[in-house]
């Protein structure tokens, strides 16, 4: 009882002096530097590196530098795209898992140096750094821990190296904004020649606060990035998407890099310990390096708007890699989507038909300052609206003055006093004078944006239902947003029938079968058909009320299956459909009859597609036979980063003919004991 009026009393004294006040901060919050990464929100990533020149995605340490020479080496023009698409800096891979470097590293022959590029005499580094500054960009410097060619890797003796090859990177390419460290650690590897698999204790080898100090030294503006920030956080994929919650608070004492549990990092932890928010890295192309084969494969502009609604509209950071070819240039399909990418943004957030519209709330603070809800609407990000200090939810109501059709809606938390929000909805009124949800939502941080079917109303109101402390909104803005029509996805069975499927109403569909650009005057899709031989597909929708076109899709597709006979697994890898998966038990192979004997010069194997898969495959032994008795091997290797990016792997060999084939795992994910094949095709000449 006693205790019981000594709290009341403390309350008595301590409200009006807590109220007097500004809100006071939630938990963990950002730093300045943090604040100023944050805003750059869009930026580039550039895989260009030995894997450029070995058409590999992560090399093994044993390459010659000699076969690093691009003909035309162009950072002026990276920096130019990167300028013209809107994004705010570039991240370079400085060092790979293979361990070549692009600068003249003192510490080390496996670099530019030795390299025919420039007689030994270029440092890619500097030209970028010239670029970033001539287009206004900032500079990032990605670095592998992970060294397969350094003969002392798992060693002190690397870390010594490590630390060297830091201070180069970090005092002689001036201010460098963003430090990122990959995962990926330790495995099989060259190692000066060693060649043996060598496995590192991931949370203690590297001695991560002594290296995060050594960057602060050197860099103290920069953000550094890994599965465990300290500053950032991968976002645990790299299929482009933050969790549609996503706090940017991690306990980050309970995370490393390589961290095991990392599929928890597309959500941060609410009411983390410390402000780690989430980056989401992804290819423009299936792969990180340049591969000649992934020309056709660029993602299409739904595809990247999906990305950007997922990354920057879930309160992350989007980092696109853009593969640098070996020219040195990017290819031009890829400028031409970074750009149409940056146009139909500027499109989608054109006219904000809430800019300076009035709005009232259920109730906001009266004292130390100015929490007005007009404040949401003012254009000013760090004018914002606040409830009282001990309320958690609240009501917003948007009066658009006349009545607008819309389809996006933003929203921001000022987030420099902690991240609240984590339930809340959208809604406009109905005739009847009740509201109807268009969104919900979780949490909001810095930016949430929602995408919704065309509404039109002259009022919107936003419900918060619960967050952490006092809800503290800086911004909501409303816009109409043009239609884009997906692309159709094409699909060949196991019987050879193929079926295109649009994902808009009203959708209608142009296909080929001889690898041309559908128009108009191309076949009308009216159902699945037959296609049994070799043949690329291409088909693109209409959007028959609008006159709006999709981008095309292209579906290449080899000697037809109906007659393979599956030995071990089943039919389910040769359906063309890559939500579906053969499990193999108690064997660690595949294996399967062609029915007659072909020409084979590689292979394509696609794992299990589901988010959280198991079963695949990471190095491989392939194998032909003519009588399904006598086999030979024909390729060998590694699936390098499978398990981060789980796409289709394609394995090219010298022309062989055969019958009977074999995909053999000789090592898997997780040393999983079943495999899970989505799909597997031959490749023929
Ligand atoms: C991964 C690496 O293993 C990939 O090769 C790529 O660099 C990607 C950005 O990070 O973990």
């Amino acid at each position: 009882m006693k205790c019981y009026l000594y709290s009341l009393l403390f309350l008595i004294i301590l409200i009006p002096e807590i109220q007097s006040q500004k809100p006071s901060p939630h938990g963990a919050i950002p730093s300045p530097r943090q604040l100023a990464w944050a805003e750059l929100e869009y930026y580039m990533f550039v895989h260009f590196n030995m894997n450029t020149f070995t058409d590999m995605e992560w090399g093994t340490g044993g390459e010659d530098p000699a076969l690093f020479n691009p003909s035309d080496l162009d950072c002026m023009q990276w920096a130019r795209l990167a300028k013209k698409a809107g994004m705010k800096g570039i991240i370079i891979t400085a060092k790979h898992h293979d361990g070549f470097v692009l600068w003249p590293s003192q510490y080390t022959e496996h670099s530019v140096k030795s390299s025919p590029w420039k007689n030994g005499n270029g440092d890619v580094l500097q030209e970028l750094r010239e670029a970033c500054d001539a287009y206004g960009l900032k500079m990032g410097i990605y670095y592998s821990p992970w060294d397969r060619n350094h003969a002392d890797y798992g060693t002190d003796k690397y870390l010594e190296y490590l630390h060297l090859q830091l201070e180069e990177v970090l005092t002689n390419y001036g201010e460098i904004f963003e430090v990122w460290f990959d995962g990926a650690n330790g495995g099989t590897g060259y190692y000066g020649g060693a060649n043996e698999d060598r496995k590192v204790d991931r949370q203690t080898y590297y001695n991560w606060p002594k290296i995060w100090n050594h960057v602060r030294e050197l860099q103290p503006q920069a953000v550094i990035f890994s599965d465990a920030g300290p500053d950032v956080r991968w976002v645990g994929n790299e299929s482009g998407f933050a969790g549609e919650t996503n706090w940017s608070t991690l306990n980050r004492d309970l995370v490393w890099p390589g961290w095991p549990h990392y599929t928890e990092l597309q959500f941060g932890h609410k009411n983390g310990s410390h402000w780690v928010p989430a980056e989401v890295d992804v290819s423009i192309r299936p792969g990180w390096y340049y591969h000649t084969y992934e020309d056709s494969k660029v993602k299409t502009l739904p595809q990247l708007l999906d990305i950007y609604y997922h990354s920057v509209g879930r309160n992350a950071s989007f980092l696109l890699n853009i593969p640098i070819d070996r020219s040195g240039r990017v290819h031009p399909t890829d400028s031409a989507q970074m750009i149409a990418l940056a146009e139909q943004l500027k499109k989608d957030f054109e006219t904000n038909l809430a800019a300076g519209v009035n709005v009232n709330a259920s109730s906001f603070r009266k004292s130390g300052g100015n929490f007005n809800p007009n404040n949401i609407t003012d254009g000013d990000p760090e004018t914002y609206w606040a409830t009282e200090e001990f309320t958690r939810s609240g009501t917003l109501t948007l009066d658009l003055r006349e009545s607008h059709t819309f389809n996006r809606l933003l929203i921001s938390e000022y987030v420099s006093l902690g991240q609240r929000v984590e339930s809340f909805q959208v809604e406009i009124p109905t005739i009847n004078g009740a509201w109807e949800k268009i969104a919900e939502g979780t949490t909001i941080g810095r930016k949430r944006i929602f995408r919704f079917d065309d509404v039109t109303s002259d009022k919107i109101r936003v419900v918060i239902d619960s967050a952490l402390a006092a809800p503290l909104i800086s911004s909501i803005e409303i816009y109409r947003a043009p239609k884009v029509l997906t692309p159709p996805t094409i699909m060949r069975n196991d019987q050879n029938i193929v079926s295109i499927a649009a994902g808009d109403k009203n959708a209608v569909i142009f296909y080929t079968i001889t690898g041309d650009s559908p128009d108009l005057t191309s076949m009308r899709y009216e159902g699945p058909f037959l296609l049994d031989k070799k043949a690329t597909v291409r088909a693109t929708v209409l959007d028959e009320f609008t006159g709006i076109w999709s981008p095309v899709s292209e579906q290449t597709m080899d000697i037809p299956p109906k007659n393979w006979t599956v030995r071990i697994g089943d039919r389910k890898m040769i359906d063309g459909n890559k939500g579906t998966f053969s499990v193999i038990e108690n064997e660690n192979r595949i294996e399967i009859d062609l029915g007659n004997i072909h020409s084979l010069v590689g292979f394509a194997y696609t794992p299990d597609q589901s988010r959280y898969a198991t079963g695949m495959i990471r190095e491989y032994s392939f194998q032909v036979s003519m009588d399904g008795k006598k086999w030979m091997e024909v390729a060998r290797g590694e699936f390098s980063n499978i398990q981060n990016n789980p796409i289709r792997q394609e394995v090219r060999f010298s022309p062989v003919d055969a019958r009977f084939v074999v995909l053999q795992a000789t090592s898997t994910i997780g040393d999983a004991e079943i495999l899970r094949v989505a799909e597997f095709d031959v490749i023929t000449p």
